[in-house]
């Protein structure tokens, strides 16, 4: 059977305190039928995660961080081990992010060692890999996708707690997306891969799309095989926007 969809909204760096009013709208739109259908989660900046945590409880609205160190403590000013994101009360962290990427010069070596940090303090790892404008137009996109897989999903890796996000880096938040039949080619890409490496447990993991989805577009890309959900930044971050991606199940 395919897996349970999610719809994960990114809110990467933005969001005060007032913005879980917005976390309120999600909850309240997230009737029963919509939570039988698909799983939802929203990972704010760091800064609101414990908040939202604690909004969010007994919602059945899942919280996400959006990235951890790959150390539990010690000596990294500045950053937020996988421990203190659950200590939070938040399920999930986002690992390997084409932000975290480029601006951290995060390597598959490094988004490695944070997934088996997140499993190590009980996370959901939402891991993401994607090609650039450059790969994609060099058509090396399938090879790239292989070599991030290979090197940066553990050993570990179960359908409970690996959801691996495609997210092509041309796509994000610039209102472009691939073509469905490209969307298809690499998820059913991914699958293949993943089954290969992980046999059955590789047939549950889910595989989310991201890259510049919004209410308008959702539908079309929600119902290509092999997509089991989204991974949404800008579309996440007002309620009825992201509620509209999810009621296109
Ligand atoms: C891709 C996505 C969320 P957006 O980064 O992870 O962002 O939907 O704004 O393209």
């Amino acid at each position: 059977p395919s897996p349970k969809p999610m719809i994960a909204g990114n809110w990467k760096m933005n969001g005060l305190k007032a913005s879980a009013a917005e976390l309120g709208q999600i909850m309240a739109g997230y009737g029963a039928d919509l939570r039988g259908k698909v799983d939802l989660a929203i990972c704010p900046p760091a800064t609101q995660l414990t908040t939202f945590a604690v909004v969010a409880l007994g919602s059945r609205v899942l919280i996400g961080a959006q990235d951890c160190h790959a150390k539990a403590s010690g000596a990294h000013t500045g950053d937020i081990s996988a421990e203190m994101v659950a200590d939070t009360g938040a399920t999930h962290v986002i690992v390997g992010h084409s932000e975290r990427r480029t601006d951290h010069a995060e390597t598959d070596a490094t988004v490695h060692a944070k997934a088996e940090a997140a499993w190590r303090a009980g996370l959901v790892a939402i891991l993401c890999i994607g090609e650039t404008e450059a790969e994609r137009r060099g058509g090396t996109t399938l090879s790239v996708v292989d070599t991030q897989l290979a090197g940066s999903v553990p050993e570990g890796a179960t359908a409970a707690n690996l959801v691996i996000a495609y997210e092509p880096v041309w796509a994000i938040g610039t209102g472009l997306t691939p073509s469905n039949a490209d969307i298809a080619e690499v998820h059913a890409h991914i699958r293949q891969r993943l089954v290969k490496r992980f046999g059955a447990e590789g047939e549950g993991m889910r595989i989310l799309y991201g890259g510049s989805v919004k209410p308008s577009n959702a539908g079309e890309i929600l119902k290509i095989a092999d997509v089991d959900g989204a991974l949404v930044g800008g579309a996440s971050l007002k309620a009825v926007d992201f509620l509209g991606i999810a009621a296109a199940y």
